[in-house]
C-alpha cells in the first residue's frame, strides 16, 4: 500500500474546516493506505502557545481524531515532538534548501502580514520542518488543502536535490489535494478561511445550541436565493457546508431549498450538522475518560520510532555525521 503522511496543528480547536477538508478524507482512506496522522505539536509553536492549553490540545486533537474514525490498529497515530528525528532532519535539510525557495512560500507571507515584530524564524522555517515529517518516512502520498500544494512541493524540490547530490535517499512524495472546493471559510467573514486561531469556527466540541446560533447568526448577503454561486461568499459557503456534511449533490440541495428562505435553510443546516458532530463529542467524551489516548500516542510513536531513526542515521551518514 502506498505510504501517507498526514498532519494536523494543535494550536486550537479543531473545527468542521479541519474536519470536512482533512480528517473525514483520512477516515475514509484508512483501508486503502498505509496511513501516519501525526500531531504536529513542533509546527504549532511556530506562533506563540500557552504551555498548559497546547499540551492539553495535543491530548484532545488525538481524541478528536480517535472519536471521528481514526482506527489505531489500522493507521499509526503519533506526536511530532515525541520523535526527535524530525527536529533532527529539518536541521539537515535547512542546510540544503536555497533561501530563494523558502522565500517563495507564499502562506509565510500571509501568515506573518502586519505582525512583524512577533513572526518567528520557526514559522519561516516551517515548510523545512514539514518535508522532514514527510521525507522522515518514504511518504508516497501527501492529502493537503490547496493552501498547502506549495510546501510539499518544496518537499518534493528538496528531496530532489539531496538525491542528485547523494543518490536515492529520498522518496520523492506526491501531493494529492482535498475535493476541490472543501475550503471552508469564516462565518462572519467569509472571505477567510474557517481558522483554529479564528472566532468564527464551528468546533467540533461545539454544543447543539452553539452550533445552532452560530450557524444562526453566520453574514449572508440580500439575495434570498439560495443558489450555490461563488461569487456570493457567505450562502456559498454554508452551502458547501450543507454538501459536505448531508452528502447530497448541489442540483438536489438548490431543489430541496428552492422556495425556502435563508431562515429556513440555515435551519435545517443546523440540524445537519448537529446531527453528524453529536456522536463525535459523545464519543471523544468516552475515549478522553478511558484514559486511552496516552496509551495510543506511546504505541505510535514507538512503531514509527526505528523508521524515524533508520532514515535519520542513513542521512548522517552519507554526509559525513559523527
Ligand atoms: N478552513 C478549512 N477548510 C478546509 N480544510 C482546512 N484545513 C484547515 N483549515 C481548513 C485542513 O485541515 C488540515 C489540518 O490543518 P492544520 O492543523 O495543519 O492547520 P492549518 O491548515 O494551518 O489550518 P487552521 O485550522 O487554520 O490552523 P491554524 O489556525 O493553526 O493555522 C489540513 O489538511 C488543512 O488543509
Amino acid at each position: 500500500m502506498k505510504k501517507v503522511f498526514s498532519g494536523i496543528k494543535p494550536s486550537g480547536d479543531i473545527h468542521i474546516g479541519n474536519y470536512l477538508g482533512a480528517i473525514k478524507g483520512w477516515v475514509d482512506s484508512q483501508d486503502d493506505f498505509d496511513n501516519i496522522f501525526c500531531i504536529v505539536d513542533l509546527h504549532a509553536i511556530t506562533v506563540q502557545q500557552d504551555p498548559k492549553i497546547l499540551k492539553e490540545k495535543i491530548r484532545e486533537t488525538a481524541g478528536l481524531l480517535l472519536a471521528c474514525g481514526i482506527d489505531s490498529e489500522k493507521s499509526v497515530l503519533f506526536v511530532q515532538s515525541h520523535i526527535s528525528a524530525h527536529s533532527e532532519l529539518a536541521w539537515i535539510l535547512n542546510c540544503f534548501t536555497p533561501m530563494g525557495w523558502m522565500q517563495r512560500m507564499t502562506q509565510f507571507k500571509e501568515k506573518s502580514e502586519g505582525q512583524k515584530d512577533k513572526v518567528s524564524v520557526g514559522l519561516f522555517d516551517y515548510p523545512a520542518l514539514m518535508s522532514a515529517d514527510i521525507l522522515l518516512y518514504d511518504t508516497d502520498i501527501v492529502p493537503v488543502g490547496e493552501d498547502q500544494t506549495q510546501h510539499v512541493e518544496l518537499a518534493r524540490d528538496i528531496a530532489k536535490r539531496f538525491n542528485s547530490i547523494y543518490g536515492q535517499v529520498f522518496n520523492v512524495p506526491k501531493a494529492v489535494v482535498t475535493k476541490p472546493g472543501a475550503r471552508i471559510m469564516g462565518l462572519q467573514k467569509p472571505e477567510n478561511k474557517m481558522s483554529k486561531g479564528g472566532s468564527d469556527t464551528i468546533g467540533l466540541l461545539d454544543s447543539a445550541d452553539d452550533i445552532r446560533k452560530k450557524i444562526a447568526s453566520a453574514v449572508t448577503d440580500s439575495d434570498n436565493e439560495i443558489k450555490f454561486d461563488s461569487n456570493r461568499a457567505g450562502i456559498y459557503n454554508l452551502l458547501t457546508i450543507y454538501e459536505l456534511f448531508s452528502g447530497l449533490d448541489q442540483g438536489e440541495i438548490e431543489k430541496k431549498f428552492a422556495e425556502k428562505g435563508y431562515a429556513d435553510f440555515k435551519k435545517d443546516l443546523a440540524e445537519v450538522v448537529v446531527v453528524d458532530l453529536e456522536p463525535i463529542r459523545e464519543k471523544y467524551n468516552d475515549i478522553k475518560e478511558s484514559g486511552e489516548i496516552e496509551k495510543i500516542l506511546e504505541k505510535g510513536a514507538d512503531k514509527v520510532r526505528p523508521i524515524a531513526e533508520k532514515k535519520l542515521k542513513e542521512v548522517k551518514n552519507i554526509i559525513g555525521l559523527g
